[in-house]
């Protein structure tokens, strides 16, 4: 009786182990923009994992400046090289893939090239 329990709740741990490995965390996906980040207020849940994937569609160079959302969030380690000074800098034509977990608030995104914020390249973040 007891080898028959064993054995028909090996394939359920299998499973349960292939899921695991599969999942990857979800993608909010962020198009930068010339002066623009879309969508404006990213909506984020508070202690769930999330690649932000931020993607540069502008006509140059732009960032991603939220020094308080990165200072509170857990940075994944293969992500933590990409954020200096609390901003990520995302090359024309670039993606830029950003792993992490936020913490609840609300918080300040712009872009610190120069005068790119006074053009509108300014936005929220939103983890609740
Ligand atoms: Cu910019």
């Amino acid at each position: 009786m007891r080898i028959l329990l064993v054995a028909s709740a090996f394939p359920l741990m299998l499973c349960g182990i292939a899921q695991v490995q599969a999942a990857a965390p979800p993608h909010a996906d962020v198009v930068l923009a010339d002066f623009s980040y879309s969508p404006k207020t990213i909506r984020l849940n508070e202690g769930e994992k999330v690649t932000l994937r931020l993607i540069n569609q502008g006509s140059g160079g732009h960032n991603f400046s939220a020094p308080e959302f990165f200072q509170k969030a857990q940075i994944d380690p293969a992500s933590a090289p990409l954020i200096r000074k609390g901003k990520v800098e995302v090359r024309k034509g670039a993606t830029v893939d950003l792993t992490l977990t936020p913490a609840a608030g609300q918080y300040k995104l712009k872009c610190t090239h120069f005068l790119h914020s006074g053009f509108g390249m300014k936005g929220r973040i939103v983890v609740e």
